[in-house]
Order: C-alpha cells, then structure tokens, then sequence
C-alpha cells in the first residue's frame, strides 16, 4: 500500500499520524506527492488530484482522510475508532469538526493568496470568525478528549498544529489555554514530531 501525502497536507498528516501511532509503517509506504506539481501517479490513485490518496492491493484507492483513517485504523487490533455507539458518533464528530476548522483556514489562506486587491473580504472575515467560534466550541468540550488517544483527539490536535502553520497571526492560545497544554502533549508524540510540516 502507499499513502501519496505532501508535506504541509493537515488531512495526509493525519493519516501518517495515524500510521505511526498503530506501528504500521511496515506495511504502508508514503509516498510524497506535491498536488499542485500534478504527479500522475497521484492523478492515478485520486482522480480530484488531492493528497491524501492510498493504494491497495488488488482494490481501488481509497481518498478522503476520514475514509483512510477508518480504513487504516482496520489494519491491527488498536482501535482509534470506537466501533458503535456513542463513543464512535463522539470520535466522528470531533474529527468533522476539526477537518472543517482546517477547510475553512485553506479556504481562507487561497483567499489571501489571490493579488491583494482581489481579495474578497466578507469570505477572509467569515472564515476568520468561523475558526475563532470553533476553537472557542473545541476550549468548551475539550472534556470529551483531551485526555483521549483516539482519531477524534489525533482530528482536533492536528487542526490546531494547522492554525500555526496558516494562521499564525491568529493567537489561539490565548483564546484557549486547555487546548494549549492538549496540543502540547500532542506536540511530544513521535507521531507529530515526524510528521511536522516545513517552516515556510
Ligand atoms: N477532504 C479531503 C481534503 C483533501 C485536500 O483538500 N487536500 C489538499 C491538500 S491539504 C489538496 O490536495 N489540494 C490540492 C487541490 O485542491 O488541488 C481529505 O480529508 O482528505
């Protein structure tokens, strides 16, 4: 199996996260593949040209972080996703909630990208509020997993280690110390400190 990721990609981090927290680097390969340089064998196993995307034997690609964790999370017998229930709505709801932090800080960053007088304001200020209420939500409910190694806590701490690289100007911390001292823990881990994205 190879799992294409670039760098910077949060969505393939989590997936290489992923990778290294269930000791499965032996049978996964990763692959780097920087989308914008359009590599065919990316555009082979995800037609939408995104990373991440991971091959299988004899079976199509699968695409999406939240289907190549679940799908990863199958390989062994440590759950990172609880299998029914309560605890596995809670884990799903917290990695939706932080894969979306990261769509609207992409979203927000393409819109700062453009020349600067192409800059459409209301999306830049929507988005740049949408993070703030999150992280806000993320401080209130950190309870539910802050204490927690599973897909949903692995979500909100890689969102966060995301703010940093795209948002720096936005202190989160200060708006959120628990979460801080979350993402601290989380910053100690083999699996973040190989997978931390380049200075820019
Ligand atoms: N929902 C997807 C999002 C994947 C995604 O947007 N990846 C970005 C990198 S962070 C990408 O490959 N962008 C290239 C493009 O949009 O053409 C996931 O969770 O895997």
């Amino acid at each position: 199996m190879k799992l294409y990721y670039s760098p910077t990609s949060p969505y393939a981090r989590k997936c290489r996260a992923l990778v290294i927290e269930k000791g499965l680097e032996n049978k996964i390969e990763m692959v780097e593949a920087i989308p914008f340089d359009n590599p065919e064998e990316l555009h082979g196993a995800n037609p939408l040209g995104k990373v991440p995307a991971l091959t299988r034997d004899g079976a199509p690609a699968l695409i999406d972080s939240p289907l190549i964790c679940e799908f990863i999370d199958t390989l062994n017998d440590e759950r990172w996703v609880p299998e029914s229930g309560g605890p596995r709505w809670a884990v799903l709801r917290q990695q939706a909630i932080a894969d979306g932090l990261i769509d609207i800080t992409i979203g927000r960053r393409i819109e700062l990208w453009r020349d600067e007088k192409l800059h459409y304001d209301f999306w830049i200020e929507r988005w740049g509020e949408a993070v703030k209420r999150t992280v806000a939500v993320l401080e209130h409910e950190r309870g539910q997993f802050e204490r927690s190694f599973d897909l949903g806590a692995l979500s909100v701490a890689i969102a966060l280690g995301y703010l940093d690289l795209r948002f720096a100007d936005y202190d989160w911390r200060a708006d959120a110390p628990g979460l801080a001292e979350f993402y601290a823990r989380w910053s100690q881990r083999e699996s973040f400190q190989r997978t931390e994205p380049p200075a820019q």
